[in-house]
C-alpha cells in the first residue's frame, strides 16, 4: 500500500514524562543511566540509589520534544510518592529482572492490578534486564511475557536490554516517547480489534469536512486535501490511487465512484494503525483539533464569542441555527437511533444527561421534532455555550465557529428601552411543594397530565418549547426555557447571579390551598426584594394552578387585590389536569418582551418587615406592606 501521510507533524514541545517502576533491583536507574550516558552504572554506594530527574539527550528524543526520565524508589515507605509519579506519567516503564521469576510473578500480581486501579491510561512498556549467559536459544522477552499480556492488553510493548547490549536501554525510552505522544490507546481496542468509538466518531467528521461537498464520497482531491491539510505536503495522484484501490480490493462495497465510503475511510485508517502509523493517525487528528481524549481541545472553543454580564444571555445566531436545520434534515424525524446518527460525528449525543434528557417534547416514536432539536440546542446555548459550541463544531463544521452564536443586550438597557429582543426566554418558576409546577411543566413539554406525578424533588429541571406570539412578534416563534427551581423550607435559594439570567419569573401555588398561596406570594416578596437589590429585575407573575379543585375561601379577591397592589397582573388560572391554559405561555412570553412591566414594587427596605408580616398572615396587612413606589 502506497504511503498516506508523510511531512512532520505539529506535535506540543511539553516534555514528556516516562516514570520507571519495578522491583528492587531490577535495574531500573542502571536503565535510565544507560539511555542517558550510553554506558554502564556503577551505583556509588554513598548516595542515595534513586535517580534525580534526568533529561533524554535531544538528539535521542523523537520529534524535538524533550523527555524526562523518573526514576523511583521499591521501598514499601515510598510507595506513594511511587503512585504520584505514575499518575502524572506520559508513559510507564515497568522493569523486571528476566532472571528472578519474582521479579517477573510482581508484574502480574502487583504492579499491573495496581495500574488498572489507579485507571492509568498511559502506555506501559515492560523492560526486561537479561543477564547474558553462554546458553544456546535463550526464550526471548516475548515468549516469557506472552500470558500476562493475554491478560494485560494495556501492555504496549516488551523490550529486552542487558549490559553487553546498552543500546536496548535507549530502545526502550525512544518507544515509550513514541507510545506517549502516539498513543494507541484512545484509538484503537486491541481485545476487539477495532477502531474505539470515539476515534470513529473523530475519523468521521474529518471525512465529512472533506467529502460533504462530493456527495459523501472522499475521492483522490479530497484524499489530498486531508494530506496537504495535516502532513503540508501534496499526495501524489498515484498514491491516492494506491491507497482507494487497497480498500476496493478487501472491501469492494466501500468504494464508490472511484472514492471511499465513510465506511472504506474506515478500513484505511485502521490499516494504518495495524501498520503501526500511530504517528500518521494522532497527527492528523490533532490537526483537527483532537486531544488524547478524542475531543476538541479547549483552543478550538471561541470562549471570548461569549463574555458576558450575569443580565446577558447567549443565542444562537440565524446563521448557526440555518445550519442546524440542515443538519436535522438530513437525518429527518430524529427517532432514537436517528440521534445517534446525527451525533456520529460528536464523541457523544450531549444530550443523554439532566438537564438536557426529557427537557424537549418527544415525537410519537420517541424522536425529536425539528422544533424540539433547536429547542434543545438554544437550552444549551444559555446554559452551556461552550459545549454547545463544541457540538456545534462536530455536527456542523463552521468555518468561524464564534459566528454561531451572540450575546444579547443587558436587560437592564431592554428595560430602559421598554422592549427585548431575546429569541430565547429564560422563565423561573418557582412555587411551594406540591403546588403544580412539575405538572405544569410537564404538559408545555406535550407530556399528558398525570394525577400520580410525582417527580423527585432537591433538582432543578428544565422544560423548553417553542412558544408562538403572533401578536406581538409578528407570528415568529421563540424559544421559552422554563426552570422549576425547588422550593426550600429555609428561604431562599438562589444567588443574586443566579437571578440574575431570569428573564421572567412566575410563581405557582394551588389555588386549592391557602398556604400554598401564601408561601407563594412570601416567596415572590423574596425573590423581588433580593432582585431589586442587585439591580437584575424581571417581570413576574402568578399562576393560580389546580382550578379544577373547589379554591379556598376568597381566593380570587385576595389574590387578585395583592396583585394588583404590588403592580402586576391578577393571577392566572390554569389547570394542568384539564388542559386549561388561559394563554399562559404567551402571556409569560408578552411579559419577558416588555420587561420593563410587571416588577413588582415593594421595598426592599421593607422586606424584612414584610417577610414577618407575611408569614404571620393577616389578609388587612397585606395592603400595608406591599408598598406601592411613588
Ligand atoms: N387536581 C389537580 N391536581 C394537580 C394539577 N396539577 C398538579 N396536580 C397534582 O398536584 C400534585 C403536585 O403536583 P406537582 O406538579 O408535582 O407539584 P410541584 O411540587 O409544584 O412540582 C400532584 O399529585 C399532581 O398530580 C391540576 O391542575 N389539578
Ligand atoms: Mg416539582
Amino acid at each position: 500500500m502506497s504511503g498516506f501521510g508523510m511531512g512532520d507533524s505539529p506535535s506540543s514541545k511539553r516534555p514528556v514524562r516516562i516514570v520507571v517502576v519495578g522491583e528492587k533491583g531490577t535495574r531500573k536507574s542502571s536503565l535510565i543511566m544507560a539511555a542517558v550516558t550510553g554506558h554502564r552504572y556503577h551505583p556509588d554506594p554513598n548516595i542515595p540509589p534513586l535517580l534525580p530527574y534526568v533529561n533524554l539527550p535531544s538528539e535521542k528524543c523523537s520529534g524535538d520534544v524533550p523527555v524526562t526520565l523518573i526514576d523511583t524508589s521499591s521501598r514499601p515507605e515510598d510507595m506513594g510518592e511511587v503512585v504520584k509519579e505514575v499518575k502524572e506519567a506520559d508513559a510507564i516503564v515497568l522493569t523486571f529482572a528476566m532472571d528472578r521469576q519474582e521479579t517477573l510473578d510482581c508484574l502480574s500480581e502487583y504492579w499491573l492490578p495496581m495500574f488498572r486501579q489507579l485507571e492509568v491510561r498511559v502506555p506501559i512498556l515492560v523492560a526486561g534486564y537479561r543477564v547474558i549467559k553462554k546458553e544456546h536459544n535463550p526464550i526471548s522477552i516475548e515468549e516469557i511475557m506472552s500470558p500476562i499480556r493475554q491478560q494485560y492488553r494495556e501492555i504496549e510493548i516488551c523490550i529486552e536490554w542487558s549490559s553487553q547490549r546498552l543500546h536496548d536501554a535507549q530502545v526502550v525510552f525512544v518507544q515509550a516517547q513514541i507510545a506517549a505522544m502516539y498513543p494507541i490507546g484512545p484509538v484503537y481496542d486491541q481485545v476487539t480489534d477495532s477502531l474505539k468509538p470515539r476515534c470513529v466518531a473523530a475519523l468521521k467528521r474529518i471525512f465529512e469536512i472533506h467529502a460533504r461537498d462530493n456527495d459523501y464520497i472522499l475521492n483522490d482531491d479530497g484524499l489530498d486535501d486531508i494530506n496537504v491539510r495535516c502532513f503540508g505536503i501534496p499526495l501524489m495522484p498515484s498514491h491516492s490511487r494506491g491507497l482507494i484501490k487497497f480498500v476496493q480490493e478487501r472491501c469492494p462495497l466501500r468504494v464508490k465512484e472511484n472514492g471511499l465510503t465513510v465506511d472504506g475511510f474506515l478500513v484505511l485508517i485502521t490499516k494504518i494503525i495495524k501498520q503501526g502509523k500511530l504517528k500518521t493517525l494522532w497527527t492528523m487528528l490533532r490537526t483537527f483539533g483532537y486531544n488524547n481524549d478524542l475531543r476538541l481541545v479547549d483552543e478550538m472553543i471561541p470562549y471570548s464569542s461569549f463574555k458576558r454580564m450575569p443580565d446577558q444571555s447567549i443565542e444562537l445566531t440565524d446563521e448557526a441555527i440555518g445550519s442546524l436545520r440542515v443538519a436535522y434534515h438530513r437525518f429527518d424525524n430524529l427517532v432514537p437511533r436517528m440521534m445517534e446518527s446525527l451525533f456520529e460525528t460528536a464523541p457523544e449525543s450531549p444530550w443523554n444527561e439532566a438537564p438536557y434528557k426529557d427537557a424537549a417534547e418527544k415525537t410519537s416514536n420517541g424522536g425529536l421534532s425539528l422544533e424540539a432539536f433547536l429547542s434543545l440546542w438554544s437550552l444549551m446555548t444559555l446554559l452551556d455555550p461552550a459545549r454547545s459550541l463544541e457540538y456545534f463544531i462536530y455536527i456542523c463544521h463552521p468555518d468561524d465557529p464564534s459566528l454561531a452564536v451572540h450575546v444579547t443586550r443587558r436587560r437592564e438597557l431592554d428595560r430602559k428601552e421598554k422592549n427585548s429582543e431575546r429569541k430565547v426566554i429564560q422563565c423561573f418558576v418557582f412555587g411551594p411543594k406540591n403546588a403544580g409546577k412539575s405538572a405544569m411543566l410537564n404538559v408545555f413539554i406535550g407530556r399528558p397530565y398525570d394525577d400520580d406525578n410525582r417527580n423527585g424533588f432537591g433538582e432543578e429541571r428544565y422544560a423548553v418549547n417553542m412558544v408562538g406570539n403572533s401578536s406581538v412578534s409578528g407570528g415568529t416563534k421563540k424559544t421559552m426555557v422554563m426552570k422549576e427551581i425547588q422550593y426550600q423550607e429555609d428561604g431562599l435559594l438562589l444567588s443574586d447571579e443566579a437571578l440574575a439570567s431570569c428573564d421572567v419569573a412566575v410563581f405557582v401555588y394551588d389555588s386549592s390551598d391557602e398556604s400554598s398561596w401564601k408561601r407563594a406570594i412570601g416567596l415572590l416578596a423574596e425573590v423581588a426584594t433580593t432582585s431589586e437589590d442587585s439591580g437584575f429585575e424581571f417581570p413576574c407573575l402568578m399562576v393560580a394552578a389546580k382550578t379544577d379543585l373547589d379554591s379556598f375561601p376568597m381566593a380570587i379577591q385576595e389574590s387578585t387585590m395583592a396583585a394588583l397592589d404590588i403592580g402586576i397582573e391578577a393571577p392566572i388560572p390554569i389547570s394542568s389536569k384539564l388542559g386549561y391554559f388561559d394563554n399562559l405561555f404567551r402571556k409569560i412570553l408578552t411579559a419577558a418582551e416588555h420587561p420593563h412591566l410587571c416588577i413588582p414594587k415593594i421595598e426592599s427596605k421593607k422586606k424584612r418587615r414584610t417577610l414577618e408580616l407575611i408569614n404571620s398572615w393577616i389578609p388587612e396587612f397585606l395592603v400595608k406592606c406591599f408598598c406601592i413606589e411613588s
